[in-house]
């Protein structure tokens, strides 16, 4: 692995200026090798998010008076810078989160992707125009930004999460004060200075690095107007309830518990390669992950042979390198929380059917596939209830659809299921009666496009969806006017 030693300047944005924090000092780390330090400098103080806040609102009102054509070519604009620069900043993302270079690579392509198609709304409607039941008018509603909106991201996707809220939020017209996962500090920096680049206007956009309890001084700001959220669902419903209580909405995409469900008149092959990147890809360090597999009877022997087959040539290891299949977890942390997690799933009954090869050191954790005891208490096993982050997957048998539906249903969650089976009568069923958000029929339970509403049923998610054209129901609200003329 090539190594560079350069370690970045950790910096905050504020109305247009890169400046130190003025906080304690903080670091991330590469997540293969934690002793090489990435990234290191202050963090903000809560009195830097205050001035964050304030700058956005001084830019807010200019910012929602520009054009949205003017709007969207800066986006344009910082897509382009990212897109140039994919490789790069690919290996960055890759180094610092864990996740490979194709992965990291692909995402930072993603985030170019989401920026392109909310510059498309400046060619979309405006709003909509409704018949009157009295002659000579019309009704219109039309949108409006909020002001200035928090937004706050997870580590998991260091780049492609951060682009699709802050890409709507400024073409809708709001400013931006954004929190990333202090983790992931890099990439963060990379898509201001995209944006920076792009010669977007001081203040519309500040960054805010630091620990968690920054989210807390953006939430009690009184500037707030909107706070879009992704990370566990005991933080965001924190952020709910102070949200709701100061009247400020608050869009939150929390956990999942995401089942794959293959019947037995499923096309076995596609199944085994779906569940495989469903499950392991990003180290199952994805809400959209597949952490619970139900497996009919009658195929789950042939299945798991196959899957645990292909996970022989899984590769573990440094994320850098082009044979690597899986790299570490985030941090040594989150890799102890899995593991704790799995003790706890063992402890309750569970085996441990299958169990991959990985280094010993960082984050590191080999693919493992869990069998869970048989009736219910394999529905009251954590590694059916639980989260873990991880590359675990929990495996239980079920005799046909009614039965695989109900195991599906049977989690607090309801973000993403896939489904494999070759019976367009069960896909439709399963449409209608399971309670997620994203269902896929015949391919794994990752995966968003940037122009389909994204988000979850249950504790999974709160408040309007994101993407498409649900982004705007969060990033806006309506005016209803009466004219006549
Ligand atoms: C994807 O499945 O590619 O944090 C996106 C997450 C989700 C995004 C998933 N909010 O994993």
């Amino acid at each position: 692995m090539k190594e560079q030693n350069t370690v970045v300047e950790l910096r905050q944005f504020l109305n247009g200026q890169w400046v130190p924090g003025q906080g304690q000092q903080v670091s991330s780390s590469a997540a293969a090798i934690p002793e090489r330090t990435l990234a290191q400098g202050a963090a903000a103080t809560a009195a830097q998010v205050g001035q964050a806040l304030d700058a956005a609102h001084a830019a807010s009102a200019d910012w929602a008076a520009t054009p949205m054509a003017t709007r969207a070519g800066y986006l344009q604009r910082a897509a382009a810078w990212l897109r140039e620069r994919a490789e790069q900043l690919g290996a960055e993302l890759s180094r610092e989160e864990g996740k490979t270079l194709a992965e990291g690579i692909g995402e930072v392509r993603r985030a170019a992707q989401i920026l392109d198609y909310y510059a498309g709304q400046a060619e979309r409607d405006a709003g909509t125009v409704f018949q009157s039941p009295r002659a000579g008018e019309q009704i219109l509603v039309t949108h409006k930004p909020l002001g200035v909106v928090g937004v706050i991201t997870p580590f998991n996707f260091p780049i492609a999460i951060p682009a699709w809220k802050i890409a709507p939020a400024l073409i809708f017209g709001n400013t931006v004060v954004f929190k990333p996962a202090s983790l992931v500090p890099l990439l963060a920096m990379r898509l201001v200075e995209a944006l920076q680049a792009a010669g977007l206007p001081a203040g519309v956009l500040n960054l805010v690095i630091g620990p968690g309890r920054l989210g807390d001084a953006i939430m009690d700001h009184p500037r707030l107007a909107g706070l879009s959220f992704t990370g566990s669902t005991g933080v965001g419903r924190q952020l709910c309830a102070a949200g709701a209580a100061r009247g400020v909405p608050v869009q939150a995409e929390m956990g999942g518990k995401n089942a794959s469900v293959v019947l037995a008149d499923a096309d076995l092959e596609l199944a085994v390669e779906q569940v495989l990147f469903g499950a392991f890809r990003s180290t199952g360090q994805k809400c959209t992950a597949t952490s619970r597999l139900i497996l009919d009877a009658d195929i789950a022997e042939d299945f798991l042979g196959r899957l645990t087959a292909r996970l022989d040539d899984w590769v573990t290891g440094d994320p850098l390198d082009a044979a690597v299949h899986m790299g570490p977890l985030v941090d040594a942390r989150a890799r102890d929380a899995a593991q704790q997690g799995l003790e706890r799933a063992l402890e309750q009954g569970a085996s441990i059917r299958y169990r991959g090869a990985a280094p010993q050191e960082a984050g590191f954790m080999p693919p493992i596939i869990l069998q869970l005891p048989e009736g219910p208490r394999g529905r009251e096993n954590a590694g059916w209830r639980e989260e873990f982050f991880a590359p675990i997957l929990s495996v239980i048998q079920v005799a046909g659809a009614e039965q695989a539906f109900a195991a599906a249903q049977d989690s607090e969650f309801g973000l993403s299921l896939a489904l494999f089976t070759t019976n367009l009568a069960t896909a439709i069923c399963a449409q209608q009666q399971l309670d997620v958000g994203i269902l896929h029929v015949n391919s794994e339970s990752a995966g968003a496009d940037p122009h389909v509403p994204f988000g979850g049923a249950k504790a999974s998610g709160y408040g309007p969806k994101e993407q498409g054209a649900a982004a705007r129901e969060f990033y806006t609200h309506t005016t209803t006017t009466y004219l006549r003329g």
